[in-house]
This record gives C-alpha cells, structure tokens and sequence, in this order.
C-alpha cells in the first residue's frame, strides 16, 4: 500500500495527489506516493486567491500538488470534500471556521463534569446536519469521575434524547475504549470536536497507545481564553485508524448567538492545574 492510501485515498494512488496530515502557518505536510515521508509543500501563489479556486487546504484534505524532490512542492489545488464540519460565526470577520474534513466518523465529544450540556450537544448536532459522508457519534468523557454506570446510562439517555449512536468512555478507568475502538476501521478518518479540556488529545493518545498528541494545552487556561494549539494533525494508529485531532473550541455557534456557557464552565474544572 502507498503511504497516500494508508492515509485515507480509497481510490487510485496516482502520483501529484496528497493528503495533509499537519498543517502550521503556511507550511503543509503531505502525505502521497512519491515519498515515504512527509513532503514539505507551500501553497502555490495565487492558486487560491481566484473567486472560484478550490478551498484553501486544511489538515485531512486532499489535494492536487506539484512535487519538487529538490526545492518547493506546491500544492495546487484541494479536491472535492467528502464530509466537513464547520464552526459559523456571529459578525465575525470570517464567517465561518473549518474544523475538519473528510471523515468518516464526527465524534461530538462532552466531558461528564461541568462541560455536560444537552444544549451545546444539540448545537454541535445542528451543525452536523449538513455535514456530508460521515456519521456523528456522541461520545461523553472522563466517565470515571461519575459513581460506575452512570457514564452509560448517560450514554444511553443522550441516545435517546438526539437519536444519535453515544458512548461513555474514560482515559482513567479504560471504560468505554474497547467499544471505541470496534467502531473505527483502518484507514478511516475519525474526528473528536468538542470544547478545549473534554480530554480528546488524550483519547488519541489512549487510542495510539503512546503520546502523539499534546494534552492540557496549558497556555490555553493563562492566555485568558486564547487557544495555543493552532496545529492540527492526523495521527496514524496502530490499528491504521486515522485520527484527527483539532484544537478545542471555546465557543461554538449558529448564526447569531454565542456559547458563554462553555467559558464559564472551565473555572470550576476540578482537573486545572
Ligand atoms: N478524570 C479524567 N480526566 C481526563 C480524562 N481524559 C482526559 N482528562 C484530563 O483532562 C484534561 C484535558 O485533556 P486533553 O486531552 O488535553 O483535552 P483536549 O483539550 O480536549 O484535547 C487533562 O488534564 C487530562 O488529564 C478522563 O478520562 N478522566
Ligand atoms: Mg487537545
């Protein structure tokens, strides 16, 4: 298998397509067929600016690139978007933020302490809605901190309520991974969003079975309220599941309302250092 399709190409591996697997500032990490590393690529100047250009390209995109064994590779052009997931905006600048794409699997991931908020659930499922290929699974952590079974019945109740798979897990007590992990198949994408803190780098790492991602973004609690994690990466693991981890997000909204629950919440976590 070509490293392109190991990460994620279900059709042909054809040299001059990759995928992003980590993106920071203006530098891109492509996984493809032409190498068996990442190949730094950059933008390519002007090919995005156009009024109908392709969408700049975000980590889990696919995209049409020109490879440079010897200077830059620039990536050209972001393929057609199986499944994306956006934040929107209340007048803001941009109207909307793209937190992932081509999944296959959105996990609407809630910590089972002050973050649980069947409202904020239903928002993340709003914006689901339209989100294309993929299906949303409501995934609550940090079960271990609630007396045993009741993550699950919490679980079970979530189910019910939005009509969407869920599942109680913990990184603590290992409730719940077993599940997780018979419901990802290898060389599938899957997707944890959620708010800053719910635990989902450390359920990568829990799934990976290492640390490969960065837990308790520490400078997002001093930097009042500034995320310090902008990269985002997808994780191969062992099982050859793709996992996307994305920064938090501190508020997340429809289209003229903004999330002040959230910022509220995070004083009272019992876990902040
Ligand atoms: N009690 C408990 N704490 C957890 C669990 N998973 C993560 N945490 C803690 O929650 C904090 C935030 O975790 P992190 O993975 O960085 O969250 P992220 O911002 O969603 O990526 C860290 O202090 C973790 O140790 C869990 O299952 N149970
Ligand atoms: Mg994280």
């Amino acid at each position: 298998m070509t490293r392109l399709e190991e990460f994620g190409w279900k059709g042909e591996a054809a040299p001059g397509i990759a995928r992003v697997v980590r993106s920071h500032g203006d530098y891109y990490h492509l996984a493809c067929c032409e190498s068996d590393s990442d190949v730094i690529a950059r933008k390519k100047k002007g090919a995005f600016m156009r009024e109908d250009a392709s969408p700049k390209p975000v980590t889990g995109d696919f995209v049409k690139f020109v490879h440079n064994p010897g200077g830059e590779s620039m990536i050209v052009e972001t393929l057609e978007r199986f499944s994306v997931f956006e934040r929107r905006d209340a007048g803001a600048r941009r109207s909307s933020q793209t937190l992932a794409v081509n999944f296959d699997i959105l996990f609407i991931t809630t910590g089972l302490n002050e973050n649980y908020s069947p409202a904020r659930i239903a928002r993340f499922l709003a914006l689901a809605e339209n989100m294309g290929r993929a299906k949303a699974v409501l995934l609550f952590t940090k079960a271990d901190l609630l007396a045993p079974g009741e993550g699950a019945r919490l679980a079970k109740e979530a189910c019910g309520m939005f009509a969407t798979e869920s599942l109680a897990v913990s990184t603590v007590s290992g409730e719940g991974l077993e599940r997780l992990r018979a419901m990802m198949h290898p060389r599938d994408t899957v997707s944890f969003v959620g708010s800053s803190g719910v635990g989902k780098s450390s359920l990568v790492n829990a799934l990976a079975g290492e640390d490969v991602a960065e837990t308790l973004e520490v400078q997002e609690w001093s930097g009042k309220g500034r995320h310090a994690t902008t990269s985002r990466t997808i994780y191969k693991l062992a099982s050859g599941v793709l996992a996307l981890d994305t920064p938090g997000v501190r508020e997340i909204g429809m289209i003229g309302e903004t999330e002040t629950v959230l910022a509220k919440g995070v004083s009272s976590h019992r876990w902040r250092k």
